[in-house]
């Protein structure tokens, strides 16, 4: 296989947090990181370059949607997820089974198969563990993810513990299937909250040897207080030296207390989600653009803030531009949040490594409020 190494940089005397850097073909990445959501090959409403000079070094794109459209064969004819989206930073593909399980109509779950109807135009799909990966060979990004069952976090005992099973003879059959060596192939553990599924997700995952491993099953529902929980007990069941993955996660506090409990690399659509719902993610907190407070505000969106929103529309303008539904409205939150969040991370970064980590933390909530 190609070089994936992940080096251990530092790690925080204080709590489990760490530096690192993961590489990979398209590039090294400073861990802990945050990689924006392109899930149907594009940030909406961003240009690459925007994202490279906002410091986003990783993106994520998701291998249900892509295959559904524009087809994975498409994709691989223009040269690849790289050069189809012009991103030249390295990209992870999630592996379509946690969207198939929340997008599509299920028709049908086999040992090893699932059948499901489009939520596009309703033709019939099927997603085995041999097909997840080879999707994703044919899209080319640097990651690629185990074809996963995530089960909702209450489902009864029993169910958990089939899902974790299956996700776990669904990552050997993943690995066998897998041709292409300058691709890493990652683990993803399920097991909701309950800490011996964890550690039988743990068991069953760890011989595979993956160059990473994926805490899937989280953010799905379940109070902030458990997942917190649960990380605690799951992440020192996963190997020092590799990066960890915690998939769907977050709000920026979410993020950081993951890291606090060694956490490497996150994925959420919230910041671009919430941006064209008129929602920004401040230094000060949540704001709801749309608000009549905002309709005469001269002042910029945060004013700790120097992404080119917030050096170049005041809060009025922004509030208008919703108010008429105009796109540059979404756009200029987008370019915001994703900044909003990359500033976060470089800053939890620069905590850990001058052993502020609790500090940021602290800091970070007294300042939401
Ligand atoms: N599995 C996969 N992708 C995911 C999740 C999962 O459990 C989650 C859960 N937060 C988000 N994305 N494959
Ligand atoms: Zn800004």
């Amino acid at each position: 296989m190609t070089s994936f190494a992940f080096h251990l940089d530092y790690t925080d005397p204080t709590s489990r947090a760490r530096l690192g850097r993961f590489e990979t073909p398209h590039g090294v990445v400073e861990t802990p990181i945050f990689m924006p959501v392109g899930t149907r090959g594009t940030v909406k409403g961003i240009w690459p370059d925007e994202l490279r000079e906002m410091g986003a070094k990783m993106i994520l794109a998701n291998t249900y949607h892509l295959a559904l459209r524009p087809g994975e064969s498409v994709v691989k004819d223009l040269g690849g997820l790289h050069a189809f989206m012009n991103w030249q930073g390295p990209i992870l593909t999630d592996s379509g089974g946690y969207q198939v399980f929340s997008l599509a109509e299920l028709r049908q779950m086999d040992r090893d198969r699932v059948v499901f109807k489009s939520h596009v135009d309703g033709s019939m799909f099927d997603l085995t563990p041999a097909r997840a990966v080879q999707i994703q060979e044919d899209l080319g990004a640097d990651v690629i993810m185990c074809l996963d069952e995530c089960p909702p976090h209450d489902a009864p005992a029993e169910k958990m513990q089939a899902a974790v099973d299956r996700t776990t003879r669904w990552a050997a059959l993943c690995r066998d299937a897998q041709k292409r060596p300058d691709q890493a192939l990652f683990g993803i553990l399920q097991g909701g909250t309950d800490q011996a599924m964890r550690e039988r997700s743990a068991e069953g995952l760890l011989p595979l040897d993956f160059p990473g491993y994926a805490i899937g099953g989280l953010s799905v529902g379940e109070a902030p207080a458990d997942m917190y929980s649960t990380l605690d007990f799951t992440v020192p069941l996963l190997p020092e030296h590799k990066p960890r993955y915690l998939m769907g996660v977050g709000r920026p506090i979410d993020i950081i207390e993951a890291v606090l409990r060694g956490v490497d690399m996150f994925d959420c659509v919230m910041p671009t989600r919430n941006a064209r719902n008129a929602t920004a993610f401040t230094s000060h907190g949540l704001v709801k653009m749309r608000n009549l407070r905002y309709q005469r505000d001269t002042r910029p969106l945060d004013a700790n803030c120097n992404c080119p929103t917030c050096q170049q529309f005041s809060r009025g303008y922004l509030r208008h531009l919703f108010q008429v539904e105009e796109m540059l409205g979404a756009q200029a939150l987008t370019v915001h949040n994703l900044a909003y969040y990359q500033q976060v991370m470089r800053d939890l970064r620069a905590a850990i490594k001058s052993n502020s980590a609790q500090e940021f933390r602290l800091d970070h909530l007294a300042r939401m409020t």
